[in-house]
């Protein structure tokens, strides 16, 4: 497979103004008709013409209205190449055959639940018809779609109706035409027998956009809440951005088989329907949650993706990272904003640090791939975003506002690149930016010391930072990065301190322009080394480091156990008092861990009980913020910070630790299921999610006591809950401990809901990442079940990725998981090369584990490579795992 890079990029030799193209739908085969208007970028220069096509039937290639001859041109399997058209500009007219029910890639255009439905991004527009398949080649779209009318009533594509009709035969026709220039991967086609909510949403400027959701008749009730999150996205875009829809119609449709989450084609975004369809019963808070933020984040690209768009895919987090941003501020405005934050940086640090540690780390900008859907990862998303929001940190609200209407006003209609975001954000703000660029191009996380020192005669109070950058796989030399810093003081009453001035690189610098208190400063710092120093403090202070996360770093600090649990009680930085009892709680958990491996007896520090009890107990706390602050890392955060990782050491301490509160706190937790039920309907709501929230979590805490009388009220809590947050998490603590009540309640869950597959999924996942030992055998049971399919990416990321988030069975010392894991990996890289390829990542991080597990994983990622026909998304993790 051929590797692309990044320095490589050439501007096309050919720009496409207008394309038209035709559908004529068919049960075996589809005709796909094109007529586009090229011309040369150099006028009178005429180059080959290179159109990418995969998978394609031509049946016949005009130019001019001419039709060429075999020796005109050159058919491989991926490329159509045109040695020399005219030189100006001249029509270029193609059909193609395709087979949409063959299609189980899910790109391109295929079928799904007898649905016609499309999914272009990065490169599927290739395999529906011949094009120059890149982001920079922008035009107008019209499409005429026609169709069998009883079998596919609706259909739908980009932009406006201009026209629909009979046709003879049964058959009808729509003539779509979109008013806004497009990279092709935005474009879109839907067809079949789908009913709509309608609504509509009038603009500030006073547009009325009528806004239609698609789904089965029978789904229909369930799309309430997604209209909801629609509307309080466009209006929200307004109020923060001043950014107004621009057409007279929005569509969302909600397709069972998808790759990802949704898809935001111009006017007619495509979605998961795990990510639209929600109703009380069915959908837990988490997914009303997901809803509200996918729905935000695809119809936020429609400014930050679509209207201005990526030159090329490595510049793929122009639009992703800074579109998750956006959803991230649209999600902390319509709930709870540390909440929020505390959710995203736990993503984070779950899965972007691995990432960024392991053999597929990749700069938020990557500088090659061979396949780019495997570059939709966490890095050019979260870190990404993560990326912009150190530019809202260093230039706050306002300047970062004037860096977005400068970034929209110079490059509407375009496609750009990183720099022309960070050079809008440095112009319009005037800003020095130093080396901020290389958090770009510099893959790895970086690490940052800090420690603290205190001089009561001079009244300052000094930090002093020092930071790493890993090497990386390709980038064993780094520089030091331009790091945001958000820093306050707390004195001795936990209040925070004012901060006046600092000493910084010899000079005294003001900290309060305006005279006001400051209580947050956001220190910048730039080099390997160096120090600022707060003057004015007359008592040792205790730092609150890194507030709101103002960076993507590790962060070391001097900090004893007390000065956290200082901060776990005082910090008036709700992201920061969280974080002092997980800094704790990692602490903690890694010394058990070597108590573990070294056989010592398990002793849980009874300050830590006791800083848990406060928690649990404080009336003045948020609820969803006390389950977040008494939930215990996860198991990958304390593997990743282990020289050696150890999967059955940090089970058995997280199981520990877990059981260890339970049984000492057990009141406490019993107290905090009955005071925070109630019989009152669903709302989602901040308030009602939160008492769920801690709800469900004590009583998680409870059942690992495994309990009988636990076990009781656990089935009293399932058996009485109103809606599925409860009735799942009720199911959920009784399926931590094996035995008939797990049985029983899981065959009462799925007899319940065996007509919902979005509530089977949830089924699926439960079992699958169950730490029950020896669950492999289940789990492979499950694959027999009726209701799974291979061909479902959401089943397959249910029962397979479920089954691979399990510490204790994926890693199974006897190598049954990795066995599992590889021959489903090589069965599914036949049916969906994309979702195959999500799977084989789970054993990028092979060479973290000891010897003996290494050896069975690496055992599978080779039989992998050896397979027959292996995809290019396969091979690229699996060859770059074992590089
Ligand atoms: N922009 C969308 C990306 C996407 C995608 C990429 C590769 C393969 C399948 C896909 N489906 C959707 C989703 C988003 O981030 O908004
Ligand atoms: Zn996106």
């Amino acid at each position: 497979p051929k590797e692309i890079f990044l320095k490589d990029y050439k501007m096309p030799e050919y720009y496409f103004d207008k394309v038209d193209l035709n559908f004529s739908l068919g049960e075996e085969k589809t005709f796909v008709s094109s007529k586009i208007v090229v011309y040369p970028r150099i006028e009178g220069v005429s180059s080959p013409l290179v159109l990418d096509g995969h998978d394609l039937k031509l049946v016949t290639i005009k130019v001019n209205g001419e039709e060429l001859k075999k020796e005109d041109y050159n058919l491989d399997s991926r490329h159509l190449t045109l040695s020399s058209p005219p030189s100006g500009t001249f029509t270029l007219e193609i059909v193609t055959e395709i087979y949409p029910q063959k299609n189980t890639s899910l790109e391109g255009l295929y079928k799904s639940s007898g649905n016609f439905c499309t999914q272009c991004e990065a490169e599927g527009f290739r395999k529906i018809t011949f094009y120059q398949d890149r982001p920079d080649i922008m035009a107008k779209y019209s499409v005429r779609i026609e169709a069998d009318k009883s079998l596919y009533p609706v259909l739908l594509s980009n932009g406006n109706l201009i026209e629909q009709g009979e046709l003879e035969g049964g058959k009808h026709y729509v003539l779509w035409e979109d008013p806004f220039k497009k990279p092709c991967y935005l474009f879109a086609l839907v067809a079949g027998q789908l009913e709509s909510r309608d609504d509509k949403f009038v603009t500030r400027s006073g547009r009325e956009v009528a806004l239609r959701i698609w789904t089965p008749a029978q789904d229909l009730p369930k799309t309430v809440h997604a209209m909801y999150s629609l509307k309080a996205a466009m209006k929200w875009d307004e109020d923060v951005f001043g950014l107004e829809y621009d057409l007279d119609l929005f569509n969302i449709v909600a397709v069972p088989d998808f790759n990802m989450g949704a898809m935001e084609n111009k006017s007619l975004n495509i979605f998961n329907s795990k990510l639209v369809l929600a109703s009380p019963e069915t959908a837990s808070d988490a997914d009303y949650a997901a809803i509200l933020g996918v729905i935000g984040h695809e119809y936020f690209h429609n400014w930050t993706g679509n209207r201005v768009t990526c030159r090329d895919w490595f510049q793929l987090s122009l639009k992703e990272g800074l579109t998750v941003f956006r959803d991230q501020e649209f999600s902390s405005d319509m709930g709870s904003r540390p909440v929020k934050r505390i959710d995203d940086v736990s993503r984070l640090r779950n899965y972007q640090f691995p990432q960024d540690a392991g053999p597929m780390a990749h700069p938020v900008r990557p500088h090659s791939y061979i396949k780019m859907d495997n570059f939709y990862t966490v890095t050019v998303y979260e870190k990404g975003a993560e990326v912009v929001r150190m530019y809202k940190t260093l230039l706050g609200s306002q300047g970062f506002r004037k860096g977005m209407d400068l970034y929209f006003k110079r490059h509407d209609g375009q496609a750009v690149t990183c720099e022309e975001f960070f050079a809008a954000m440095r112009d319009a703000n005037e800003a020095n930016f130093h080396n901020f660029l290389l958090w770009y191009s510099q893959a790895g996380t970086p690490s940052v010391k800090v420690t603290s020192s205190f001089n009561a005669e001079a009244k300052t109070y000094s930090l002093k930072f020092s930071q790493e950058v890993p090497p990386t796989p390709g980038q064993q030399v780094k520089e030091p990065m331009f790091i945001p810093v958000a820093v306050g003081l707390l004195d001795s009453n936990g209040n925070d301190i004012p901060l006046t001035s600092l000493y910084h690189d010899g000079m005294l610098e003001s900290i309060s322009a305006s005279g006001q208190p400051v209580h947050t400063v956001v220190l910048q710092v730039k080099k390997k080394e160096e120090e600022f120093v707060f003057s004015n403090i007359s008592e040792r202070p205790i730092p609150s480091i890194l507030r709101g996360y103002s960076a993507p770093i590790r962060l070391e600090s001097d900090l004893t156990d007390s000065d956290l649990l200082f901060l776990l009680a005082h910090d008036s930085d709700e992201f920061n008092r969280w974080e002092a009892g997980q800094v704790l709680a990692r602490k903690i958990m890694l010394n058990l861990v070597a108590d573990f491996q070294q056989s010592k007896p398990l002793i849980l520090d009874a300050k830590f009980v006791d800083g848990i009890k406060s928690m649990l107990c404080d009336p003045s706390l948020d609820k969803e913020f006390i389950a977040k602050a008494i939930t215990l890392p996860g198991a990958g955060e304390i593997m990743d910070m282990m020289e050696v990782a150890d999967p059955d050491a940090v089970h058995a301490v997280r199981s520990f630790i877990r059981k260890h509160l339970a049984s000492e706190l057990k009141a406490e937790f019993l107290s905090t299921v009955e005071s925070n039920r109630s019989t009152e309907p669903y709302v989602f709501n901040h308030n009602n999610m939160s008492r769920r929230a801690l709800k469900n979590t004590a009583l998680a805490y409870l059942a690992s006591l495994d309990d009988p009388e636990i076990t009781s009220l656990a089935l009293h809590e399932y058996k009485s809950a109103t809606n599925m947050t409860e009735q799942f998490a009720a199911m959920a603590a009784i399926a931590q401990n094996p035995g008939k009540a797990r049985d029983d309640v899981l065959a009462d869950f799925y007899s319940k809901w065996e007509n919902d597959y979005l509530v089977v999924n949830k089924w699926f996942a439960l079992q699958a990442f169950s730490d029950i030992p020896g669950n492999v055998e289940n789990v492979k049971k499950l694959l027999n079940h009726p209701a799974f399919d291979m061909h479902n990416p959401n089943k397959v990321y249910s029962l397979i990725g479920g089954f691979c988030g399990s510490p204790v069975n994926f890693h199974a010392k006897d190598g049954s998981g990795y066995r599992f894991l590889g021959e489903i990996v090589v069965q599914l890289d036949k049916i969906n090369p994309q979702v195959a390829s999500r799977m084989v990542s789970a054993f990028s991080r092979w060479r973290r584990y000891d010897a003996t597990r290494q050896a069975a994983a690496k055992e599978q990622l080779e039989m992998i490579m050896a397979a027959n026909g292996l995809s290019e998304n396969v091979f690229e993790i699996a060859s770059k795992s074992l590089a």
